[in-house]
């Protein structure tokens, strides 16, 4: 029997798979699922998918909530790996970190529509406008390297990106004197029949939508904005690499928890890393030098040889890949691995909401949150409480990736809006599980306490 999926084309996310199905010629059985009519808020697919979202997969007793592991599990299952979603360890590596930069951009669309389509938000601030064309930055520098998104082939992430990018292009338009590669690789795009059949209707719909809603829509100018990718200090005292050089380095900011994550995996897996402290407030990752190890300027990096990673989520899993001795932590089990990248995943959205908090906090002086976003930072708990209803652990009955990564976004979340334990049992049994590993002793208490330090400076909680 095909697996259910559950969709509405106003979504790019499900955009972006319906493409995939149709190039790929994955068989699925579609069920509407309309937004606007709220149905993605009944109680019975709340049941199936605690986050509320469309798209959802369910296949059998499996169900999948996010379009990036419905890609990678659809592809695997039906054998279409190559050269979508390449076997090649690195290949793969590169796919995925593209599937993850996909998941921050949808990010910051989102940041601009669901204002402006449930609170009257009909002028975006320059703010979320710049975050926008930061990412258009980033993709003529992938762009710049390779004709599509992950190599010279088009794979999955080039599907998941254009989705997105469609819509985004019908708020802030991406400029062709700007943006060159970028556009050439949209026009590419567009002329792929699947790019016609399932992103059209869908993105052209949406877009009447936010014509309603956005006064802005294919009047921004981004050339009045101030918006600079080189305003990073321009050259740093400080080199990177503090001993000789070794196979395996990793750029870290032991605050975060991103790092932290991955410190916690070499640990486990007892990986001899040459680790390199990026100086975050002295702004090291914004500097040219740092740039071109990572053009997204975050932390952390690998590099292991010709290959350099960013997202910490790519970097676990190709780790673990690479050096792990079994295959507990991240199994080889289709089922089971789609079930550990939804959470790697929803450690991208918790992560967010965090960073929703600090980030304006030590960049902007603002000292109080909103209550808003500090309801949508506690409604993490709620999310994990749902998900460890059933398992032990975040994604199954044994420690895995996910429980690092998620673990190390908890731990900082806690400092935030602390955890209460009586609301939520399951969570915070969890948690305390987590705290008693000698990896998370290692490797997470210290980076936490520094960050939790610096957060009561900036902060009034
Ligand atoms: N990272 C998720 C994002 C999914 C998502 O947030 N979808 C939106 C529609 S574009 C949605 O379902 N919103 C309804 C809600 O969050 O309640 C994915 O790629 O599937």
């Amino acid at each position: 029997m095909a697996p259910k999926f559950y969709s509405d084309d106003l979504s790019p996310p499900c955009r972006a798979v319906m493409m995939a199905c149709e190039a790929l010629k994955i068989p699925v059985e579609y069920i509407d699922t309309k937004l606007l009519n709220k149905e993605h808020m009944s109680e019975e697919y709340l049941k199936k998918n605690p986050m509320h979202t469309v798209p959802m997969l369910e296949d059998g007793d499996l169900v999948i909530h996010d379009s990036h592991v419905i890609l990678t599990y659809l592809t695997e299952k039906y054998g279409k790996t190559e050269p979508w979603y390449p076997k090649d360890l690195k290949q793969r590596a590169l796919v995925d970190q593209k599937l993850y930069f996909e998941a921050l951009l949808f990010t910051r669309v989102r940041a601009i529509t669901y204002p402006a389509m449930f609170e009257g938000v009909r002028v975006p601030s320059q703010k979320v406008i710049k975050a926008l064309v930061e990412m258009f930055e980033f993709l003529e520098q992938f762009l710049s390297r390779t004709k599509f998104v992950a190599g010279d082939h088009m794979t999955i992430a080039d599907i998941s990106l254009i989705g997105i990018l469609s819509t985004a292009n019908d708020i802030v338009r991406v400029d062709g004197k700007k943006f060159p590669k970028t556009v050439a690789w949209m026009q590419e795009m567009q002329k792929q029949s699947f790019y016609q059949s399932k992103n059209m209707e869908g993105k052209e719909k949406l877009k009447a939508i936010l014509n309603n809603f956005l006064d802005i829509i294919h009047r921004i100018d981004i050339s009045t904005l101030k918006y600079n990718i080189d305003t990073g200090k321009r050259q740093s005292d400080k080199t990177y690499g503090k001993r000789e050089r070794m196979t395996l380095k990793l750029y870290i900011l032991e605050g975060s928890p991103a790092s932290r994550s991955v410190l916690m995996l070499a640990d486990i897996l007892n990986i001899t890393l040459d680790i390199i402290d990026v100086d975050y407030f002295g702004k090291q990752h914004l500097t040219p030098e740092f740039r071109k190890i990572n053009p997204l300027h975050t932390i952390p990096v690998l590099v292991d040889g010709d290959l350099t990673l960013h997202d910490s989520h790519v970097i676990l899993t190709y780790l673990t890949e690479k050096y792990g001795r079994d295959h507990s932590l991240y199994p080889k089990d289709v089922k089971q691995r789609a079930l550990i990248d939804q959470k790697l995943y929803f450690d991208t959205l918790i992560f967010r909401r965090m960073r929703n908090v600090t980030a304006p906090a030590i960049e902007d002086g603002v000292r109080r949150p909103t209550e808003k976003l500090l309801i949508e930072l506690q409604e993490t708990y709620n999310f994990t409480e749902e998900f460890l209803s059933n398992t032990k652990y975040i994604a199954g009955e044994s420690l895995t990736l996910a429980d690092l990564s998620v673990g190390a976004t908890v731990s900082t979340i806690d400092r935030l809006v602390p955890l209460d334990a009586k609301k939520y049992p399951k969570t915070h049994a969890w948690f305390k599980t987590l705290e008693q590993q000698s990896f998370y002793q290692k490797c997470n208490k210290k980076g936490l306490e520094q960050v939790a330090a610096v957060l009561k400076n900036y902060l009034d909680l």
